[in-house]
């Protein structure tokens, strides 16, 4: 048995106004939550550090780039990663990483327990839109302020097993988990910022939208045989409502632990590394199943070509 005692820290809403000290402050309060339950990993959302500023059309870069963070650990966080070494404790945040050469990610890290990171993935797929659309309920500028992703979707050897990253709209994407199932990974840690309203369909039920918020984790940890960690940002931002539903999925792609509430709150689950050994070697025993012959289409194209009528 190899267990990872996981904590998925679901933070409530986070104002344009509130600053990184009292996001950190709230942040401090759930890790001291998992260290009483005797976590071994924290998992934070998507952007854990602000609002969710895709939301809010800017076109001065200056001002945008007050979302952004120069470094990692910076003075803000710097309690959050020192507390987190004396316990022992791993962690994994999102945050909008400003590079030093100009470049712009949506990005989350992992860090070991003694607080040094080790693992660094940037958003792979962004969602919405990149110049203000009067058509939409609100706004979702993703593509606006962010670059994809640079680094692919690395697996990193930490709490002896593998582990992998994704945020939020990634995990809608089957490729995700694959590309990361092919190395191994027995743990992805994902963060999200979802509205609870579809911005191009107001009439979408919230709860069709929490089974979509679900079915594509349970189905990406089924599928490759491995847990998954899925962590939101909720409640409502500046009258803008985020759903909460986070939740830790076994290598079945059962839920095993949800959150009940749209605030600060701690799921906490041991999950067991070596329970994706099954599902690795039967049913999802990449190299005895997979077709490669037959899948050249997923990185040939990316739309859709329907045949000729
Ligand atoms: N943050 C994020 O990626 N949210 C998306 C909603 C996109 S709606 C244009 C998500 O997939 O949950």
């Amino acid at each position: 048995m190899r267990n990872v005692r996981a904590a998925a820290a679901q933070m409530g809403p986070i104002q344009k106004a509130d600053s990184r000290e009292a996001v950190v402050a709230r942040m401090l309060v759930l890790l001291d939550q998992a260290k009483e339950a005797g976590a071994d990993l924290v998992v934070y959302p998507e952007l854990t550090l602000t609002t969710f500023f895709p939301r809010w059309y800017v076109t001065d870069q200056d001002e945008v780039d007050q979302w952004f963070e120069r470094e990692m650990p910076n003075a803000a966080t710097e309690p959050l990663f020192d507390r987190a070494a004396d316990y022992g404790i791993a962690l994994s945040l999102g945050y909008a990483e400003l590079t030093e050469d100009g470049h712009h990610f949506n990005t989350q890290i992992l860090t070991d327990k003694t607080g040094k990171i080790i693992g660094k993935y940037r958003k792979v797929h962004l969602p919405g839109h990149d110049e203000y659309d009067p058509e939409r309920t609100h706004q979702h500028l993703e593509k606006r302020y962010f670059e994809p992703g640079d680094l692919g979707f690395p697996v990193w050897r930490v709490l002896d097993g593998i582990f992998g990253m994704a945020v939020c709209n990634d995990r809608r994407w089957p490729e995700t988990y694959r590309v990361m199932g092919l190395q191994g990974v027995e743990m992805i840690v994902l963060g999200y910022n979802t509205p609870t309203v579809n911005s191009q369909k107001a009439e979408e039920a919230g709860d069709l939208r929490m089974f979509h918020n679900h079915i594509v984790v349970q189905a990406g940890a089924y599928q490759n045989a491995c847990w998954v960690v899925s962590v939101a940002k909720a409640g409502d931002e500046d009258g803008h409502p985020l759903m909460g539903g986070s939740i830790i999925v076994n290598p079945d792609g059962v839920i095993v632990a949800q959150a009940k509430t749209e605030g600060d709150e701690l799921l906490v689950h041991d999950c067991d590394l070596d329970a994706t050994v099954f599902g690795k070697e039967t049913m999802f025993d990449f190299k005895r199943h997979r077709r490669i012959e037959h899948y050249g289409l997923i990185t040939g194209q990316t739309g859709v070509i329907p045949p000729a009528e």
